[in-house]
């Protein structure tokens, strides 16, 4: 640690997160059934290599070597998710063998002092439910809230922080209008109604845990973005800026935060029948009161409505992982509007390195929506995929990754200095893991996986990372 180290508030949660699919493997091991990830990973050309998640990490077997891990590197909190298809895999009926699974986690991590933070939805939709409609289907929202109820009542006793939905603007607009995650549709309408469904089913959940748990810390998790106009002083790019920071960010803050659907974005998507979804008393659902705000921040955007002559990153995202089909764009309110690369550093994902955004938006979302609600905010995931290269040992000396992570908690350490209530970090990832259409090709993790052998090694920036927990400080 450097002689002028950052201090962070007391208390702060020091950790790491994953996902269900992307770690456990065990497909199909205690009964669970098929989730939308393996169906999907069976479309020719949809996952790069044609990966699947079929052994992953090994997780699901090696789960007590990995809280051991977790223990060595002074993880304070770990971010899971919960697989619906193992522990409802029709969807709807419980299924006690893979809900034991998770309850002999959570017993793991308490026992080596690590706060267990359980996501309900990280993208895997039991298959059977996607067979119904999936979240183009409103009944979905209502299953959803039912399993929810189930996972509370069996870990309810001993989790804390629980998370509804990861990302839904994943799940809505990658999964339904682009095409590039599961299921794989790519129907404008569909992903609208999927958005407004997520969100009710988050409402539903979310009232649902409140009656059954007073002291439960309830929130979601929204991938956020900075959205800024590649010119400022042209209008077309800031209203471009405007479309993409209103189908990225206020399309799920303004429900939850404001009980409304911004009047911009209704506008932009008039014709594809938003409002249709919408029934009466379901913006008072999704507003219920939150108790914090999970934040993912990965990049900001540079908006241009200029001719196209540079690929939209969604285009170059589909060409990295190797995909053969053109994507649709997942931005069905866009008109025009494209993300194009800045010149910054970019990660192994294509991602630009803007760290300072990271600030900016924490700054944004203090005055509008969570400095207003009174509510604090975790970031929920950061990290960085890059093209490692171990040593004979196995040893990956990521410097790229650890200088990312410094950026970035420097980052949050300024916006709590700007008075952002800022109260959790939790890397992406712990592990290197199945990175969704990218196969097993992008590594995000702090610790390098050896999928031939399943070994585990941390990386450089696992080390100082863990340095950075210890000390509850960072680097200047
Ligand atoms: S792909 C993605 N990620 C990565 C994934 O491993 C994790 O499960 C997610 O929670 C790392 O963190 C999240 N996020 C998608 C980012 C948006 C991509 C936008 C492309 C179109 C413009």
């Amino acid at each position: 640690m450097s002689s002028n180290p950052l201090p962070f508030p007391q208390g702060f949660l020091w950790g790491a997160a994953t996902a269900a699919y992307q770690i456990e493997g065990s497909a199909h091991a205690g009964g669970r059934k098929d989730s939308i990830w393996d169906t999907f990973a069976r479309v020719p050309g949809a996952v790069a290599d044609g990966h699947n998640g079929d052994v992953a990490c090994d997780h699901y077997r090696r789960y007590k070597q990995d809280v051991a891990l977790m223990k060595s590197l002074n993880m304070k909190a770990y971010r899971f998710s919960t697989s619906w298809a193992r522990c409802m895999p029709d969807g709807v009926t419980p299924n006690p063998e893979g809900i034991a699974f998770y309850s002999s986690l959570v017993d793991e991590l308490l026992a080596a002092g690590i706060t267990p933070w359980l996501t309900l939805y990280h993208w895997d939709l039991p298959q059977a439910l996607e067979d119904k409609g999936g979240w183009a289907n409103r009944d979905t929202a209502y299953r959803f809230a039912e399993y929810a109820a189930v996972m509370h009542e069996a870990l309810g006793d001993r989790v804390r922080f629980w998370t509804t939905l990861n990302e839904p603007w994943c799940s809505a607009f990658l999964g339904y209008a682009a095409g590039i995650h599961a299921p794989g549709r790519q129907e404008p309408r569909s992903a609208l109604a999927a958005a407004h469904h997520l969100l009710l089913g988050h409402g539903l959940a979310a009232r649902e845990l409140r009656r059954l748990d007073a002291d439960a810390a309830l929130g979601i998790t929204l991938n956020l973005t900075v959205a800024d106009p590649r010119d400022p002083d042209n209008d077309g790019d800031r209203d471009g800026a405007r479309r993409i920071d209103g189908q990225f960010n206020r399309i799920f803050l303004d429900p939850l935060f404001k009980g409304e659907y911004p009047a911009d974005l209704l506008a932009d998507v008039a014709h594809l029948g938003l409002d249709e979804a919408v029934q009466a008393g379901d913006l008072d659902i999704i507003s219920a009161p939150l108790d914090l705000l999970g934040v993912n921040y990965y990049h900001g955007e540079s908006v241009t409505k200029d001719p196209a002559d540079l690929p939209t990153s969604v285009e170059a995202d589909a060409a990295a992982a190797g995909e053969s089909r053109r994507p649709a764009s997942p931005f069905v309110a866009a008109d025009g509007a494209r993300s194009v690369p800045r010149g910054l550093p970019v990660t192994g994902m294509g991602w630009e390195v803007q760290p300072e955004g990271l600030r900016r938006l924490l700054n944004r979302l203090h005055a509008e929506y969570t400095g207003p609600a009174g509510i604090p905010v975790y970031i929920t995931e950061n990290g960085a995929a890059y093209p490692d290269v171990p040593d004979e040992a196995g040893f990956v000396d990521d410097q790229e990754r650890l200088a990312f992570f410094a950026a970035h908690l420097q980052a949050v350490h300024g916006a709590i200095t700007d008075g952002v209530d800022v109260r959790g970090y939790l890397a992406w990832s712990l592990l290197d893991n199945f990175e969704w259409s990218f196969g097993y090709h992008q590594r995000f993790g702090l610790v390098r996986v050896d999928y031939g052998t399943q070994e585990r090694v941390p990386k450089a920036s696992a080390l100082w990372y863990s340095a950075v927990a210890a000390a509850n400080a960072v680097p200047d």
